[in-house]
């Protein structure tokens, strides 16, 4: 699963990203270069997972390699700090970008540095006026705190799953028409069940279950989890 992390310099993408990942944090301000995306594996209602995470730094310089970044995305945070109000205005903006670049994908309205809510630039009646406009699940985040950076991600990542299931459950729904496709693997002649019972035999002595929707369910669903 390819998730975005977007938002203006310096409110706490890459910081977030390593925090999730690696599970490190530095107050050290370093502009990211160089890092695609760093990986976390997490297992939610009992499928695996793997969230790629993707760093945008620098995007807004290499206009090019936005399509790059952007390309194939499931889930998108867009991030503001608590104490930098031109990353609170460009909120709908990179909701703009997202929405321009990807098709309908599940997107998150995060808050960081809640820490600092001491020097906060905006109101909480602006900051929920904003997720309200915008229409998307928001988080308050603090980074340095470790404080509500899983639920950001496990929330994006039961978005993904969510649709993930339903789309199967549409091709499965689909699939039930081609099923006398499999009846037909048998030798010649007989019925439909006796085809389908004589080519188990035939391919080993056990009936195997391996055409069973489900088999093949499981398979897709791993597939889709990890392509990029
Ligand atoms: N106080 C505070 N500082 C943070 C937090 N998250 C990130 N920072 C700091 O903000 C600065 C910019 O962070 P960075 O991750 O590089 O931002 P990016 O440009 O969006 O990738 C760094 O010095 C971080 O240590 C947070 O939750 N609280
Ligand atoms: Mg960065």
């Amino acid at each position: 699963m390819k998730v975005l992390i977007v938002g203006n310099g310096a409110v706490g993408k890459s910081s977030m990203i390593q925090r999730y990942c690696k599970g490190v944090y530095t107050s050290d301000y370093k502009k990211t270069i160089g890092v695609d995306f760093l990986e976390r594996k997490i297992t939610l209602e009992g499928e695996d997972m793997r969230l790629m995470i993707w760093d945008t730094a620098g995007q807004e310089e290499f206009a090019d390699m936005t399509r790059v970044y952007y390309q194939g995305a499931h889930a998108a945070v867009v991030a503001f700090s608590t104490t930098d109000l031109a990353s609170f205005k460009a909120v709908e903006r990179w909701i703009g970008k997202v929405r321009d670049q990807c098709d309908n994908i599940p997107m998150v309205l995060v808050q960081n540095k809640v820490d600092l809510i001491d020097q906060a630039v905006m109101t909480k009646e602006e900051a929920n006026g904003l997720a309200d406009k915008t229409g998307l699940r928001f988080y308050r985040t603090s980074v340095q705190e470790n404080y509500q950076i899983d639920e950001v991600f496990k929330y994006l990542a039961d978005c993904y799953l969510q649709r993930i299931r339903e789309e199967e459950k549409a091709a499965i729904a689909q699939k039930g028409s081609s099923k006398p496709k499999y009846a037909d693997t048998g030798a010649p002649g007989g019925g439909s069940a006796a085809n389908f019972q004589s080519g188990s035999k035939k391919s080993g002595g056990t009936v195997s279950l391996a055409t069973t929707p489900r088999e093949r369910t499981k398979a897709k669903k791993g597939f889709s989890c990890t392509i990029l």
